[in-house]
């Protein structure tokens, strides 16, 4: 018990039980509850609303009833939501009021309202967790279940503060998880912990101007430059890097798209709906090829091509707005003229929604090229130990583990490792290296005009550093668009969402970082035969809150460090969490191969198209990683970073099919803001169904169906005249059957 106690503390890890939410009559779905799901009076999987269960609560399916164990039930009103952090209607708009269809009801207990549940012969039943500082015993804070009937033991519990929270049962001794909630998570320790999640996502009352932009409104575009498209048929490569033909496969070399390229499709990604633009770095990078980070396995040469590699001057920024000599554009992509015109059209484009693009620098502070003249003045701002760089891929002595750790994952070394010998990676420790790279990262945000940055590999860097970048950003950039100089990092973690959110905090570091977690759960709701959206959407119930309310993260369904994402629907890919593979020994290898051809039937693009649906339907920033809108085939990095093809004759029907539902949905996204500011209700969940709707800020409520069978599917639409924004067909209420990877938006 004791090593586990005390993870515990810092390191827990997190999801919740499903809540109901009393005030707006949330259908109460008992899939993620399996122990007690079919018991429940209130189970109501049905989109029936308004049971009243005898704690009072609308819709609970668990407050007091012999239901399934642990649910808590959102209050009427705008709670948890920032400051306030209490229930009540303080903040005007919630998530209940907005539809008007409420009954004023019973008085609606307080959202963070748990019953425990346990059923099993035991003499004592005890619960332990975030909320009782983990104590093992009741003396030290565990809490008591009674046996209300025999074997079945309950605890009603306030528990406090709203939000999420870790624990375990402990019966007759013995620490588990709880048997009635499926979410759980990683405790750090070799085993799992339960996960609770008390009250829902809300509106904040400054949200609900539609006029004005807001960070949960965009739609994110990455464009590798390189890769995007070549303005002048011109190339730069470097003398080693290994070439390939970009176009169908892949390549390690500069392969000619340019700054002046992504400028040329500004108009195509904002008739494509997108309303933000994520460019590769921009930065002057090394001029030589490099080695592989492993080079034992992969023998290919690489070129920067990416913008991973950047090669500062020894710049001195004791101006820091003029800093002399001026940082540069890495020249094989264009000049500083470029760039800013790049982002002048962008920022003047007539998105979607009626507003210019937004643009984001990926912004690459972990290293610098070994070559560069920034290393060569100040070789002490970068770790070393003995005249060398610890490489991050090395084993490590990790006395809190008492074992050997890799350089990635270890305490000390994630923040001091080098990627490769020839990227020397800053110490931050030292104040000199993290004020030259903090006012590096302003130089460009100002010089620019940009609206936010794309924080890579933010793991690796010490939280000192991103707190101080905040701060100067604070300082500097006083009047940011949406309130927010828009950070969002990169944690390349699929499992520990409690790692991710340690850097999200948008006063002091990240508004938000890229939904890992969220990926992997999508990916394998959809994709998978096995798949199951009453999983998912319990996933996401508890998804929505977990990072905080004032966090805004960037949902995705592919990126250019893991195989397209095609392939995954297709399921040749059926790991969800499989990433790149350039060992040719490795089974999973996916690199240099030709094994990844672009799919010629309907269904994987189907799929992908119903991925971004539930993406562009839902908060967070959803990302489209260029190509991925025609479903763009590839393998592991470097193989899912073809060119971008602009020739439509050379696509197939399903790849056009799959960019104009692309675009269908992303322009209703931007027309309509309840998408991303609202809060969702789920109607009806099924294994391969799913029906919800998004409302709040007065606006028109948008109801969703989707379908991930592949055979047709009925669903249950609310009585009510809609149109189908997809199709612009007239829908009435009632049963609608929904295609195979169907999908209905209904307003
Ligand atoms: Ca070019
Ligand atoms: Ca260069």
């Amino acid at each position: 018990m004791k090593p586990f106690r005390k993870l515990f503390s810092s390191l827990c890890l997190t999801v919740s039980l499903s809540l109901c939410a009393c005030s707006d009559g949330e259908v109460i779905d008992n899939e993620d509850n399996p122990s007690g799901g079919g018991e429940s009076p209130f189970d109501n999987n049905s989109g029936t609303t308004g049971y009243a269960p005898p704690s009072g609560c609308l819709g609970d399916g668990g407050a007091s009833s012999a239901g399934p164990s642990g649910r808590g039930c959102v209050s009427g009103s705008t709670n948890g939501n920032g400051s306030s952090g209490s229930n009540g209607n303080s903040a005007g708009e919630s998530n209940g009021t907005a539809n008007g269809e409420v009954d004023a009801g019973p008085p609606q207990p307080p959202c963070n309202l748990v019953t425990f549940q346990y059923d099993g012969a035991a003499t004592s039943v005890l619960v332990t967790g975030s909320f009782t500082g983990w104590g093992a015993t009741e003396a030290a804070g565990a809490l008591p279940l009674v046996e209300v009937t025999p074997s079945h033991w309950e605890l009603v519990h306030l528990v406090q503060p709203e939000g999420v929270h870790q624990y375990k049962l402990i019966v007759d001794g013995v620490w588990k998880t709880d048997p009635s909630n499926p979410n759980t998570e990683d405790d750090m320790v070799g085993g799992l912990n339960s996960v609770l999640s008390v009250c829902k996502p809300t509106i904040g009352a400054d949200e609900c101007d539609l006029t004005k932009f807001s960070w949960r409104d965009p739609v994110m575009y990455f464009a590798m430059t390189d890769r995007f498209f070549d303005s002048d048929g011109k190339a730069e490569p470097v003398s080693g890097a290994s070439d390939g033909d970009a176009t169908l496969g892949p390549s390690g070399q500069y392969e000619g798209g340019d700054l002046a390229g992504v400028t040329a499709k500004i108009g195509y990604l904002a008739d494509l709906g997108v309303t933000t633009l994520w460019l590769s770095a921009p930065y002057d990078n090394r001029d030589i090829a490099g080695a592989a980070i492993d080079p034992t396995k992969d023998t290919h040469s690489y070129s920067g091509y990416h913008g991973y590699w950047p090669s500062p001057a020894d710049i001195d920024f004791s101006d820091p707005a003029a800093p002399i000599p001026l940082p540069q554009v890495e020249s094989k992509i264009g000049t500083s003229t470029d760039l800013k015109a790049l982002v002048s059209a962008a920022h003047e484009a007539q998105g979607a929604n009626g507003q210019g693009l937004k643009v984001l620098f990926d912004y690459v502070m972990r290293h610098a090229d070994l070559e560069s003249g920034l290393y060569d003045a100040h070789p002490e701002w970068f770790y070393q130990e003995n005249g060398e760089f610890p490489l991050c891929g090395a084993l490590y002595w990790d006395a809190t583990k008492n074992a050997d750790v890799i350089g990635w994952d270890h305490p000390f070394y994630t923040t001091h490792c080098a990627f490769t010998p020839y990227l020397a990676p800053f110490d931050f420790d030292d104040e000199e290296a993290r004020a030259w790279s903090v006012a590096d990262a302003l130089w460009w945000a100002r010089e620019y005009g940009v609206d936010g940055y794309r924080l890579d590999a933010i793991k690796h860097v010490p939280t000192t550093w991103l707190n101080e970048l905040r701060d100067e950003l604070n300082t500097n950039i006083t009047t940011p668009e949406g309130g927010r100089f828009y950070l969002v990092g990169e944690t390349f973690d699929y499992g520990n969402r409690q790692l991710l959110k340690s850097f999200i905090n948008p006063k002091t570091m990240l508004d938000g970082q890229f939904d890992f977690p969220l990926k992997l759960k999508l990916c394998q709701a959809l994709f998978r035969p096995e798949g199951d959206l009453a999983s998912f959407e319990g996933f996401m119930k508890d998804n929505d809150t977990f990072y905080g309310p004032d966090a805004i993260m960037s949902t995705w369904i592919g990126n250019h460090d893991i195989p397209r994402a095609i392939h995954f629907a297709s399921g040749e890919i059926t790991d969800c969490a499989r990433g790149s593979e350039s060992d040719p020994a490795s089974p999973n290898y996916n690199a240099w191969t030709a094994n990844y051809k672009q799919p010629t039937e309907a269904a994987p693009y189907e799929r992908l198209g119903l991925a971004f649906a539930v993406l562009l339907t839902n908060r967070g920033v959803p990302l489209i990683y260029y190509g991925d809108e025609v479903g763009l085939a590839g393998g592991g990095d470097p193989d899912d970073r073809r060119m971008m093809p602009w020739n439509d004759n050379a696509l197939n029907q399903h790849q056009l099919a799959l960019r104009n539902k692309v675009r269908a949905l992303s322009r209703i996204r931007a027309e309509n803001p309840v998408l991303g500011r609202g809060v969702r209700t789920t109607l009806a969940v099924t294994k391969d169904t799913w029906v919800y709707k998004l409302e709040g800020c007065d606006a028109d409520p948008i109801t969703v169906a989707i379908n991930r069978g592949d055979v047709a599917n009925s669903v249950l639409i609310p009585a009510g005249s809609y149109t189908d924004l997809l199709t612009d067909a007239a829908i009435v209420g009632g049963a609608q059957m929904l295609a195979p990877r169907g999908v209905l938006v209904l307003r």
